[in-house]
């Protein structure tokens, strides 16, 4: 992607999370690995699953409301048919080899936490932000897939529910309907198995939403790789 656009500070006023925002509970998340934290795995088929844990992460409007306003968000360009136009919701990212840590403590556990659970070694952030329905990511699967047989992609959800969508590829003509996630508010959900080669997955406009999303992507052995045109954070 190129054509980055100046750096974006999130002040619009669709940012305002109404809920329930400054409830400025502590940041936390459940032990994955502790048998109780509510996990759910649904198999999209024999070699391909979807993992789900509603509310993993307390005090989520806190960590919205810190990365909405620390991090440095960029708007992308992508290439729709045959134009360069503004991606429809903006982005950041950290990686581990990138001289800070983590934009708060909480994502460092998280990280830690996911790791432990999934021995996999989840050393690179991105965020997105949707800042209204319009707001959006089309279908696609996730780029891991060029670099690791089976990448586990683990998606920390802040602010309000959106739709998440996922069908098995065209290309695997296999068909089928797509199944459905709503993930806001500290929920987790990840992809896993061959979840990357044979399915895509989706983050559609909504007519109605009740306030903006805020979603966190946990990658493994992607540190070195930096997403280009994203705003990179590496504040000490
Ligand atoms: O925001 C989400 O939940 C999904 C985002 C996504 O799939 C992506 O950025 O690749």
């Amino acid at each position: 992607m190129t054509g980055l656009t100046a750096p974006l500070v999130a002040t619009d006023a669709e940012l305002i999370w109404q809920q329930c925002l400054f409830a400025f509970e502590e940041p936390k998340v459940i032990d994955v690995a502790a048998g109780c934290s509510g996990l759910t795995r649904t198999w999209l088929d024999e070699t391909s699953w979807v993992d789900y844990v509603p509310r993993w992460l307390s005090g989520a409007d806190l960590v919205f409301a810190e990365l909405v306003a620390k991090l440095p968000w960029r708007q992308r360009e992508v290439t729709m048919y045959d134009r360069r136009v503004a991606e429809p919701r903006l982005t950041a990212w950290w990686g581990s080899t990138c001289g800070a840590p983590e934009p708060l403590p909480v994502l460092e556990e998280a990280r830690a936490a996911l790791t432990r659970h999934y021995s996999r070694p989840f050393d690179s952030i991105g965020f997105n932000l949707y800042r209204n329905g319009r707001d959006s990511v089309a279908w696609h699967a996730d780029r891991e897939r060029y670099f690791h047989e089976d990448p586990v992609v683990a998606i920390l959800s802040t602010g309000a529910p959106r739709a998440l969508h996922v069908r098995p590829k065209p290309s695997q003509g296999k068909g089928g309907p797509s199944l459905t996630w709503h993930i806001g508010q500290g929920d987790l959900l990840v992809m896993g198995g061959a979840c990357q080669h044979d399915f895509e997955h989706c983050v559609p406009k909504a007519a109605h939403v009740e306030g903006p999303r805020l979603s966190i992507m946990f990658r493994h052995n992607m540190a070195d790789w930096q997403p280009p045109d994203s705003g990179t954070y590496n504040q000490a």
